[in-house]
């Protein structure tokens, strides 16, 4: 039977009868059953990704990519009157991560399955997600994302775990989502759930009674921590994934022959930061309920994690009171007491303890101390790992340290985004690229000018058809002849959204006095605020405010426009990123972990205007200077002001006439009018009297070196050139580069094996 036979018989009628959403479900039961067609159960040591979050995005068309079947897919469709893209917009988005984190984890499980890996991932399946964002009143409305349709990707399996919390025990259920490996086999992607979850607990926005644990565990993700029966949540849903992560992991390799005693030369598990480092003793628990000595566990666990730092900020790495502890998981207190008494016996400084001096569990340490392996996610990153936030650890294990710069998916960040490129290079050097992404770089030298300039009409054809989805989606009005200017990422200080809003008030200001730019800019910015977190929330206001000012002043908006795309998610980026021209990666020095939407926009043929910072630095030294356009302090200078303190924003204010300007703007007239005096003077006080982050230590820089890049911009063939460059060098950026080295370095799974078994299954 040929597809469209096929399709027809699973839609139960014609195709060209069926509504999108009916083709979307019939599509869905096909991938599923081919998904399963391709499992594979060989390899004897498996990989463990364990991870609070992972933010798969839409799934329909990166299924089809990777079984082979978009083309036949898009051409029976066609050929019924049917659009694949009208139909990939009947699917809902998992909501199932805040960003940056959770995003990383989906792109290394595309790449696992797709070199083969004998991996899996495992997390909890919050029913309403992330909180879908809305804007009312200038101002961010946190509201319920459900996303779980009768019909999904989640596969319901007769798999429960008992688990405990003190006097309360609850039974979970598993669900599995197939990870289709590009051309290769399927891994599973375990969430845990509970039956007795109850939607109908939520209230007003995202309330919902936070001490009801049966009814609320894995009702959202990261519930609002800023009260503290939000804090025993998060213990609660944490300790939820590690239990039933580690009676399955445990199960799985007793299944295949695994004595436990030889535990690591089956399992390796990958702590995807500190949210799942309650795993370690658990598993020191669990072995030793299964008869293995307390000293035997301790050495089997170490050899079986490891653990992955994604962050720096002090605030952002997890310390739980023990007494909080002592209430959720009663049962592990003891244990992790031990492991603190042997680090405290051994060692008699005090940063590297377990449990510190106001009995609060350093998750981090914990992780540190009893895995074999810490990795950061970008040169930068482990190197202030080692030589600064870790350094006391990095002199008792240097051996443990190593580097794994992050990287994304060409499937998804390519392939499926940005199909008028993928198309282009393919047409230029072949398909070799799509599995082996070292070829990219071949597409560098096609910089004559004909080719330059198809390069720029898809890049306008992009933004057309952005121009078009953020019409008929938000009815925004932009201008496809434009400069686009795009930040998108979590609202968060130190990524410093703020200076971006500074340079915007400068530029409007500029217009107002006459000053035109050459071509219009469209400014546009995407991100969500965690809900707890005030002065995140203060700069979604002032951008807002700003938008409605800038947009609805006629003398102003033909030069300069200002978008806040509203409920920032994957299948926004998906649009977004290829459309757009300069990529704002603006992090003040030493603050952003990597970043992994800086290597979206750089694949995509966006240039970046970034700091020295994360993984922008492993770009610059790829693309070379006159390909990117950096500013700002270096990691040292700003390390060193932290260090004498010596910082004063004030200083910085009084000094540029710009600057001052902009600021004062926030709480001037005009603004004033559109927004709340109580948001926008709180930002400005946070700016004059702290500014943590440092934002007017580089904003001068910045704006000098925004300016270069508009004018450069004026060179439309010397913009395509740089645009190739940047797009010929992503190739470093692939997370299947990324995992060949966590396998490499880290997991040493025999990945070949698995692979040649794969492609046999297939071939048959
Ligand atoms: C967590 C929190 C929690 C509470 C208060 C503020 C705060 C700020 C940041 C975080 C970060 C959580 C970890 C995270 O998402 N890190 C991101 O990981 C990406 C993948 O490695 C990396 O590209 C980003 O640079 C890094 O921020």
């Amino acid at each position: 039977m040929n597809f469209a036979e096929n399709l027809k018989k699973q839609c139960g009628k014609e195709i060209s009868q069926c509504s999108n959403h009916e083709l979307y479900e019939a599509l869905l039961a096909l991938v599923q059953k081919e998904a399963i067609c391709r499992e594979s159960r060989e390899g004897k040591k498996k990989i463990y990704y364990i991870s609070a979050e992972f933010l798969i995005g839409k799934l329909l068309s990166n299924n089809l990519i990777n079984l082979g079947w978009y083309d036949e897919v898009r051409d029976v469709l066609a050929a019924n009157g049917k659009n694949i893209c009208e139909v990939e917009e009947a699917e809902p988005e998992p909501s199932l991560g805040n960003g940056g984190l959770g995003r990383l984890a989906a792109c290394f499980l595309d790449s696992m399955a797709g070199l083969g890996l004998n991996g899996a991932g495992i997390g909890l399946n919050y029913h309403l997600g992330l909180f879908k964002q809305e804007f009312k009143d200038e101002l961010q409305k946190e509201m319920p994302n459900p996303w779980i349709e009768e019909k999904s990707w989640l596969i319901r399996r007769d798999v429960s775990y008992p688990v405990q919390f003190g006097r309360l025990t609850v039974h979970s259920r598993l669900y599995d989502i197939a990870v289709t490996g590009y051309r290769n086999r399927t891994d599973w992607l375990h969430l845990f759930d509970v039956e007795s979850v109850d939607e109908g607990i939520v209230g007003e926005g995202i309330s919902f009674d936070k001490d009801d644990i049966a009814k609320n565990l894995t009702l959202f993700l990261y519930p609002d921590d800023s009260d503290e029966a939000g804090r025993k949540l998060r213990i609660y849903q944490q300790y939820f994934m590690v239990s039933n992560g580690a009676q399955m992991i445990l199960d799985e390799c007793v299944k295949k022959g695994c004595t436990l005693h030889d535990l690591p030369d089956y399992a390796v598990i990958q702590i995807n930061d500190t949210h799942p480092s309650m795993i370690i003793p658990e598993l020191i628990r669990l072995l030793t309920m299964r008869g293995i000595g307390f000293d035997e566990a301790v050495e089997i666990v170490k050899k079986t994690c490891a653990y992955t730092n994604h962050t720096i900020l002090a605030e952002a790495l997890e310390k739980w009171p023990i007494a909080y502890l002592k209430e959720v998981v009663p049962q592990l207190v003891p244990i992790i007491e031990i492991l603190d008494d042997r680090i405290r016996r051994r060692h008699d400084k005090e940063s590297v303890a377990i449990i510190d001096r106001e009995d609060r569990v350093h998750m981090a340490n914990m992780d540190i101390h009893y895995g074999f392996s810490v990795n950061g996610v970008a040169y930068l990153h482990t190197e202030i790992l080692k030589n600064t936030e870790l350094k006391d650890f990095y002199e008792l294990y240097p051996e443990k340290f190593n580097n794994k710069t992050n990287g994304i998916t060409f499937r998804r960040w390519l392939l499926h985004c940005n199909h008028p490129l993928a198309d282009y290079i393919t047409g230029k050097i072949g398909a070799g690229y799509k599995k082996d992404v070292k070829e990219l770089e071949k597409i560098g030298k096609f910089d004559d000018e004909a080719s330059l300039r198809q390069l720029l009409e898809i890049k306008h054809q992009n933004k057309r058809m952005l121009k078009r989805y953020l019409m008929e989606t938000q009815g925004i009005e932009i201008d496809e002849n434009s400069i686009f200017d795009i930040q998108i990422k979590r609202l968060h200080e130190y990524k410093r959204q703020q200076m971006n809003v500074l340079y915007v008030i400068h530029k409007y200001l500029e217009i107002k006095k006459g000053k035109l730019p050459t071509t219009p800019i469209t400014v546009i910015f995407g991100a969500k605020a965690a809900p707890a977190y005030v002065i995140a929330k203060d700069i979604i206001h002032l951008i807002l405010c700003l938008e409605k000012l800038v947009n609805g002043d006629p003398k102003v908006n033909p030069y300069l426009r200002v978008v806040m795309v509203e409920n920032y998610n994957v299948t926004e980026a998906e649009k977004l990123i290829p459309a757009c021209d300069i990529s704002e990666q603006i992090s003040l020095a030493s603050k952003e972990a990597s970043g992994t939407g800086n290597m979206k926009f750089m694949l995509n043929g966006a240039v970046t205007l970034g700091t020295m910072d994360g993984a922008n630095v492993e770009i610059a030294d790829l693309v070379g200077e006159e390909n990117i356009y950096i500013f700002g302090e270096s990691s040292e200078t700003v390390i060193e002001h932290y260090e004498k303190a010596d910082y004063v924003s004030k200083d910085y204010y009084e000094k540029n006439e710009d600057i001052k300007e902009a600021v004062d703007f926030i709480i001037g007239e005009e603004l004033m009018k559109i927004g709340r005096k109580e948001n926008l003077q709180r930002l400005y006080d946070e700016l004059m009297n702290k500014d943590w982050f440092m934002t007017l230590l580089d904003y001068e820089d910045y704006a000098r070196v925004r300016e270069q890049a508009y004018a450069d911009y004026e060179d439309r063939l010397g913009w395509a050139k740089k645009m190739l460059v940047n797009i010929s060098k992503a190739g470093f950026f692939s997370s299947d580069r990324t995992i060949e080295e966590y396998n490499r370095d880290i997991w040493k799974l025999n990945g070949e094996d698995s692979r040649k078994e794969a492609d046999e299954k297939i071939m048959k």
